[in-house]
């Protein structure tokens, strides 16, 4: 098992929140002398750089949220002149304006490494070919990984998504070792291949890195199976540099925080304290290494728990549960939260096909919710009495777990959209 930055992956506490502090100080330095909408809030709250003395400072400051990202489109929020800029990507952002974030030669640098540790972590080396089929573009998917497969001097192939059957013939015809791209896209890429007739043992491929996404460890497991590899979950937002933010290990318990880059904390979304560990709340980031774009206690949304007990692959670094959805994505459906991530654990449990839609309406003032599945293929052929059986199951476990009830469709196999980047899983009809 090989790690790619022992000194830091396997440091010590004391160790690391030495170097967490040393960056922490010149952060706030930086984005309070160069982004006048950090002086403006600093100010506000009473806070002067001169206050922050450790880490253990960080409740001191104040949250950043994606609307200041926003309000200041696009370049507002960058620290350092344009001429320092060497990449923008931006984030596709579902209402309003894109996200904007920058990188220095240094930021590039350092979001290389992390998503080279997340390779190294997921068994990759120097002789690998990484066939990257996120997107690239705007995108942070693509060129991330493709800039980590780089940095430990693998190979990188620049796929992008799209055109799946060629997807195939490359994973076959160049050997290709690990995929790297969203476990919905893994899912389609997988069952390409089945429908092609391929025995998926017969491609060298052995591991995936999948992101960008929610996905539960049981479509892990599916995914695994479908395509004979062991599945790497990979976690990172836009506004924190990309992919590499957090990444699994061979151990599969939890995804490994670049800590000394990214200073991780969980609050409580209402009274914004933070909660101790274990405890699910909304994650939330301070960007201690970063120069173009030094975001302090930035509130990704995202719902998950922080593990601090030391890793069993010999890592130390903090761990992060897998995103149980965004406080942002929850659907609150006649008052009661639903995340499309249950959906989909109680489809897996049962044995069904993990494509799915949600789609929730209001009838007579009433949210109504229905849940499209797709049929396995030896499901097409049984009786309607034997469908309207399927149904009803699903529905009653969707009932216990959601404490809802919704309406199930079957659909044919293959009808629901497949997606090449990330899945849409939710089409809300409601008019608010
Ligand atoms: O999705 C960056 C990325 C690319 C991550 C490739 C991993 C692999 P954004 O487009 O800014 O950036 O979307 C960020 O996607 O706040 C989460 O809600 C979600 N997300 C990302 N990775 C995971 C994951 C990229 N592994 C938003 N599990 C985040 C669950 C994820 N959700």
């Amino acid at each position: 098992m090989s790690v790619l930055k022992p000194e830091i992956e396997m440091a010590s506490r004391s160790y690391i929140k030495a170097v967490q502090s040393a960056r922490l100080i010149k952060m706030v330095e930086n984005a309070y002398n160069n982004v006048p909408f950090y002086k403006k809030k600093l100010d506000e709250a009473g806070v002067k750089p001169s206050d922050i003395k450790s880490i253990d400072d960080i409740a001191k400051l104040p949250f950043t949220v994606k609307d200041d990202l926003r309000d200041n489109y696009p370049f507002g929020m960058f620290a350092v002149p344009q001429g320092e800029l060497v990449r923008i990507h931006a984030s596709s952002g579902t209402t309003g304006k894109p996200t904007v974030v920058g990188y220095t030669k240094n930021d590039i640098e350092i979001w290389a490494e992390c998503t080279a540790r997340a390779i190294v972590a997921a068994g990759g080396t120097k002789d690998d070919i990484i066939h990257v089929s996120y997107g690239y573009g705007l995108f942070t998917g693509g060129l991330g990984l493709h800039y980590g497969a780089e940095y430990i001097g693998a190979t990188a192939l620049p796929v992008s998504s799209g055109n799946t059957k060629r997807q195939v013939q490359l994973l076959i015809d160049f050997g290709s070792d690990i995929l790297c791209c969203t476990p919905s896209y893994a899912m389609f890429i997988g069952e390409t291949i089945r429908d092609m007739g391929i025995d998926p043992k017969s491609l060298k491929v052995r591991a995936g890195i999948f992101g960008a996404e929610p996905w539960t460890d049981n479509m892990r497991r599916e995914i695994e199976k479908l395509l004979d590899i062991k599945a790497y979950d990979i976690y990172g937002l836009s506004e924190i540099a990309g992919p590499g933010v957090a990444y699994d290990c061979v151990m599969q318990d939890g995804m490994h925080i670049s800590e000394d880059y990214f200073y991780p904390e969980v609050i409580d979304p209402d009274t914004l304290e933070p909660l101790p560990e274990g405890e699910y709340g909304e994650l939330v980031f301070t960007c201690i290494g970063k120069e173009a774009l030094p975001l302090i206690r930035y509130r990704t949304r995202d719902i998950c728990a922080l593990i601090y007990e030391p890793c069993k692959c010999g890592r130390t670094t903090i761990r992060m549960t897998k995103p149980k959805g965004r406080s942002d994505d929850m659907l609150i459906i006649r008052g009661i939260n639903v995340f499309p991530s249950q959906v989909e654990h109680v489809l897996l449990e049962l044995g069904m096909n993990p494509n799915y839609h949600i789609v929730v309406d209001r009838q007579s003032n009433l949210d109504v919710m229905e849940v499209q599945v797709e049929m396995n293929a030896d499901m097409f052929s049984d009786t309607v009495a034997g469908l309207e059986s399927t149904k009803k199951r699903i529905e009653s476990a969707l009932q216990s777990t959601l404490s809802i009830h919704a309406d199930v469709k079957l659909m044919e196999p293959g009808s629901l959209p497949r997606s090449e980047g990330k899945a849409k899983r939710v089409t809300d009809l409601r008019k608010f």
